[in-house]
């Protein structure tokens, strides 16, 4: 009989609840019975001493696997070490795993310096970047438009973030990753991961979050035309091989295109809190980021309806076409800011702030937060923005947050993994983080602890207590992917990937079905596959490594 043990593979910290899950598969549950309600575990050190013993309760099955779980608890264990978990009457074990408190500031640190990893156009010495150094490639510093665009001349757009496993640049999903991680830093300021005063310094050590996000603020701000328009993208004509950059620039050119409505509101929001964080850091900096912002604003108000690149050859479309929670996203962070400087006249935008006061409450009603962020709808974003500024509106957002994290408890509650998203969709990962990260809110805001523990749940999810015994973040554990959909990975001659990126994960969707991976069974739980092709399922992006990032930086304070 085939038992399988779902759990957290990279571990559990002393003080949190430890659970774990035993599957039965369908035709299993003859040999244990319906009836069997408990199943009896271990838990053992590293010398093989019992430790713990107990019992794991029937739980159910849910719909998207068929299997039976049960789950066990073994929370009292506290003491830091190695153990594993263990079930004589069927012979099984799990690998070892931690209980301490490091693991959690191992995952940040990871987390973060994968960003580091994506960054285009620099080189990345072997000081920083160890067996994954690689000189520097797509300078895009002096790009021509793409030939869609009809428009003479080159263009600055060096720098920045691969937006995941090819080689685009993206203002729409650059902007709501830069966005959460810049969340985790105003909310963690005094956090060594987070940086500081420090700034100028520290700029090439990889670990300072606040370095790492300036590093795709300044591209951001290459991305600015003239006319305060923002462009959408930086892509190759066609979509590159599996090959490293160098050999992308040897094949082919690089062009940037846009410009669209969405692309002037990521940006603005953005670059107004981006205005929040660095004020007390680099001001000069700070301060051309919120006029920049403003200009990118005071755009999409004259042309709110510009729509998105249609060209998709060589890189992803990123096509929204609501762009309310945009609007409401900029104008809450710009109001944040507007709020507080000295003078408006400083800024030069007369009648802004008042516009500002005006149509944030219609945003307001229009858009109730969402369990999570996505690149598609980032008001939760603006409902943060309000929910730290001293306004009137600043209870009833965090009140939104709360009763958004109760839904989600909910839906958590109904489920045996733990999952509160309904669908596994291209981004599944993220999805769970980014619900994590929502939960994690209403707890700094509220102060309940099952908030708390409910985002926990989320992130073990992502680190192996799932159906498919899979951590996605590449390096983390024996589990970990091997061969994501990640070019950098796949052509720079290491057999490892580099590390610390989130997978997309489970996809019941399956888009990459002509590619023929091989998913690891028919339920749709079962949509994920460590395969190359997989890019449905085993590509990285920026945009759910963000919400990981922060959530864990959240959580390991
Ligand atoms: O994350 C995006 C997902 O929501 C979309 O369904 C999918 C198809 O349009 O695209 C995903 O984003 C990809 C982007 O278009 C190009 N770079 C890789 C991104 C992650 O797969």
């Amino acid at each position: 009989m085939s038992v399988k043990i779902h759990y957290c593979h990279v571990g559990y910290a002393p003080a949190e609840s430890k659970t774990f899950l035993i599957a039965f598969s369908e035709g299993d549950v003859l040999t244990v019975g319906k009836s069997a309600v408990s199943v009896r575990f271990k838990i053992l050190d590293f010398e093989s001493c019992v430790v713990y013993e107990g019992l794991a309760e029937k739980i159910g099955t849910p719909e998207y696997t068929g299997e039976l779980l049960y789950k066990g608890d073994f929370s009292p264990v506290k003491n830091p070490g190695q153990y594993r978990i263990v079930l004589d009457d069927f012979n099984s074990e799990s690998h070892l795993f931690e209980i301490s408190d490091e693991w959690l500031k191992r995952e940040v640190k990871a987390n973060i310096k994968s960003f580091y990893y994506q960054r285009s156009g620099v080189e990345l010495p072997a000081k920083y970047a160890g067996a994954w150094a690689r000189p520097a490639a797509h300078l895009d510093d002096a790009l021509e438009f793409h030939p869609t665009m009809n428009r003479p001349g080159v263009w600055n757009a060096h720098g920045g973030w691969y937006d995941a496993g090819d080689y685009g640049k993206y203002i729409v999903n650059g902007g709501v990753s830069v966005a959460t991680l810049m969340l985790a830093c105003e909310l963690r300021k005094d956090s060594g991961f987070v940086g500081g005063a420090s700034f100028k310094e520290s700029f090439e050590q990889p670990v300072s979050l606040l370095d790492e996000v300036r590093f795709e603020l300044e591209f951001f701000l290459r991305m600015q035309d003239d006319d305060g328009g923002v462009f959408f993208k930086v892509t190759p004509y066609r979509w590159d091989g599996f090959v490293t950059p160098s050999e992308s620039d040897a094949s082919q050119k690089r062009y940037i295109l846009g410009k669209s409505t969405s692309s002037a509101l990521n940006f603005a929001g953005a670059l107004a809190q981006a205005h929040h964080v660095y004020a007390d850091v680099d001001s000069e900096f700070a301060e051309k980021c919120l006029f920049a912002s403003i200009r990118a604003y005071l755009w999409a108000e004259k042309n709110p309806e510009v729509e998105w690149p249609h060209n998709t050859e060589g890189s992803g479309g990123y096509g929204d076409p609501d762009l309310g929670d945009d609007f409401f996203w900029a104008r809450a962070m710009l109001y944040r800011e507007l709020k507080n400087v000295e003078s408006i006249a400083d800024v030069g935008v007369a009648g802004l702030l008042e516009r500002l006061e005006f149509q944030i409450p219609v945003d307001m009603d229009l858009y109730l937060p969402t369990y999570g962020m996505q690149w598609r709808s980032t008001q939760n974003l603006a409902w943060y923005a309000l929910a730290t500024m001293d306004c009137k509106w600043c209870d009833r957002a965090r009140m939104a947050f709360k009763y958004t994290a109760d839904e989600i408890l909910h839906l958590q509650n109904e489920d045996p993994y733990r999952l509160s998203i309904r669908k596994f969709i291209w981004g599944s990962n993220g999805d769970i983080a980014n619900h994590a990260l929502t939960l994690y809110l209403a707890y700094e805001w509220l102060h309940d602890s099952k908030y708390r523990n409910a985002a926990m749940e989320q992130i073990e999810f992502v680190y192996g207590k799932n159906p498919v015994d899979v951590c996605f973040v590449t390096g983390s554990a024996w589990s970990s992917p091997k061969f994501p959909h990640h070019r950098i990975s796949h052509s720079d001659g290491v057999l490892e990937p580099v590390p610390g990126l989130v997978v997309g994960g489970i996809n019941e969707d399956r888009q990459d079905m002509h590619r023929n991976p091989h998913y690891l069974g028919e339920a749709r739980g079962m949509s994920y596959a460590d395969e190359q092709s997989s890019f449905a399922s085993n590509e990285v992006a920026i945009n759910w490594s963000a919400p990981l990032t922060a959530a864990l930086l959240l959580l390991s304070v």
